[in-house]
């Protein structure tokens, strides 16, 4: 893929891949495809979720209450979460299989206490951006391919706040995988579309 355009590969961490501690169903299956549709691509840009231990989205961290239900913080609804993506920990690390030596940069977010961040570009409060959008507009990027963990969640939002932030934006449908709690994936699939992101198959790239 040519200059100006970049696969960014959403967070193919421990914690999302099977016997991890937020683990997606099939997750693993995603890091064959990620590794050889990445190869084809000259920007590579990797993302990963990395809390502090006392993440806002932490369960652990609102007493009474348990992972998959949701509260209200002061920017939104926040689905809760088992604890997951610890900085520094085993289980924030790209997975053993994944195989992308030519990444250019990795994009880390939901490192503030309070913020949770799905998007790659923008934290929870819609307010905090990452910068990964500055990088990607200096270095002249039109268009972003996105792949990764969790279809409905880190994928969705950031393939969203690409195309709201001006690149072509489109998801690589066979190489994401969903967690799927309470209607999440039909509500990303709705959010997608409304928002024009684009999807392909791995084998039409
Ligand atoms: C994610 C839930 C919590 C993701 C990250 O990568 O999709 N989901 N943190
Ligand atoms: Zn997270």
């Amino acid at each position: 893929m040519n200059a100006a355009t970049v696969l960014l590969l959403v967070d193919v961490q421990n914690d999302f891949l099977p016997g991890g501690r937020l683990a997606v169903p099939r997750g693993d299956e995603v890091v064959p495809i990620a590794n050889r549709l990445a190869a084809r691509f000259a920007n590579v840009i990797l993302t990963q979720d990395w809390h502090p231990a006392n993440h806002v989205s932490f369960a652990s961290h609102h007493p009474g209450r348990q992972p998959f239900e949701t509260i209200e913080l002061p920017y939104g609804r926040q689905v809760l979460w088992p604890d997951h993506c610890v900085q520094a920990s085993r289980g924030a690390e790209f997975a053993a299989g994944l195989d992308v030596p030519h990444a250019q940069a990795v994009v880390r977010k939901g490192y503030h206490a309070h913020t949770d961040s799905y998007s790659a570009l923008l934290e929870a409060d819609r307010a905090t951006p990452t910068g990964l959008a500055g990088m990607l507009r200096e270095r002249a990027i039109r268009r972003v391919y996105v792949c990764g963990l969790a279809t409905d969640f880190c994928v969705a939002f950031s393939a969203i706040d690409a195309q709201a932030a001006g690149f072509e934006t489109w998801v690589i449908e066979d190489a994401c995988r969903a967690i799927d709690t309470r209607g999440s994936l039909a509500a990303a699939h709705r959010a997608l579309a409304a928002a024009g992101v684009r999807t392909v198959a791995s084998e039409q790239i």
